[in-house]
């Protein structure tokens, strides 16, 4: 269910991704905008301290993780639900995360890519990235049934 235009602005969006800096990024901005998602990183130290959170190695280590799992994503458009299946129950099962928080990841990421690509955000890779994004909230919820 992808056009070619597509998956070439996303593989190509993604191909300029640092997946430890832009991802501690993006947690960094779930964890200042949404405080309460930080009560799921208790082990991380202090991430009340919204200056230190960029340069706290966990943060960053995590972040590696996550964007790590979106590009593995990217490499399996067309079966994106399948290739995060197990991460979707661990999600669910082990860490209990309320899944309203992967929209919330989603659109933070979508925020720092458009921040990150400026004017080569454009209408189209905009269009493609909001597209991914649901695909790849619902691919992480669907463990949840
Ligand atoms: Zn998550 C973990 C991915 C979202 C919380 N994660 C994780 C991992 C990965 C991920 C890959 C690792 C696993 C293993 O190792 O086994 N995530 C992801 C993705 C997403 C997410 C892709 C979207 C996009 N998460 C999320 C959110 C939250 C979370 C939103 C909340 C808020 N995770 C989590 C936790 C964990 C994880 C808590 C565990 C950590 C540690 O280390 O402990």
């Amino acid at each position: 269910h992808w056009t070619a235009n597509e998956k070439a602005a996303i593989t190509s969006t993604w191909a300029k991704v640092n997946i430890e800096k832009d991802g501690a990024e993006a947690l960094t901005r779930l964890f200042i905008v949404y405080p309460w998602t930080q009560r799921y990183f208790s082990s991380f130290g202090n991430l009340s301290i919204v200056d230190t959170i960029s340069s706290n190695e966990n943060v960053r280590a995590h972040g590696k993780k996550v964007l790590g799992a979106v590009g593995n994503a990217i490499q399996h458009l067309d079966d994106v639900k399948g290739t995060l299946a197990n991460l979707s129950k661990e999600h669910a099962a082990d860490l209990h995360v309320d899944p309203e928080n992967f929209k919330r990841l989603a659109q933070v990421l979508l925020i720092v890519l458009a921040t990150k690509l400026g004017a080569g955000f454009t209408p189209q890779v905009a269009a493609a990235w909001q597209k991914f994004s649901n695909v790849l909230v619902a691919a992480l919820t669907h463990g949840y049934h």
